[in-house]
């Protein structure tokens, strides 16, 4: 079956738990389960990681380029967004269409955010929708499949 990898990055474990004024009350689980109904929804399986680990977001990434059956991947970076070289390279080296998402609107906060290494290499990207980012991200991979 097709399916959707959802990958998240540092601290996104702590989602729900702390910060709820910045990124809300869902938890980690209640976005896996939201992913899981959007993909089911549209007929495809859905993968859902969480790394605090650099390298281990990358080896996904290039896992993902080598497994035909995976439409796209959905990626909140968390900070390594706007620190990682690695990861721009490692989507750079893939074919599959890779879909930068923020719950929070990174525009609006610091200017260390401001900056992203995956934009430039992304398919697309969704800022500030909150955690719905990832539905309409989903939704969003079938017309920039591979
Ligand atoms: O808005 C987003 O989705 C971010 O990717 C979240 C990252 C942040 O570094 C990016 O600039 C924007 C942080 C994820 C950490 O999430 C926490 C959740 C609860 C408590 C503490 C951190």
């Amino acid at each position: 079956m097709t399916s959707v990898l959802v990958l998240n990055g540092p601290n996104l474990n702590l989602l729900g738990t702390r910060r709820p004024e910045v990124y809300g009350t869902t938890t980690l689980a209640d976005v896996d389960r939201l992913c899981r109904d959007t993909a089911a929804g549209l007929g495809l399986d859905l993968d859902f990681r969480q790394t605090n680990h650099e390298g281990v977001l990358i080896d996904w990434i290039h896992e993902a380029g080598d497994v035909r059956d995976v439409l796209g991947v959905v990626l909140n970076a968390g900070a390594y967004t706007h620190t990682s070289v690695a990861l721009h390279d490692a989507i750079e080296a893939v074919e599959v269409p890779v879909v930068e998402v923020h719950i929070s609107n990174v525009h609006r906060r610091e200017v260390f955010r401001h900056h992203s290494y995956v934009s430039a290499v992304a398919a697309g990207i969704v800022v500030g929708f909150g955690v719905e980012g990832y539905a309409l991200a989903i939704r969003g991979l079938p017309g920039l499949a591979r």
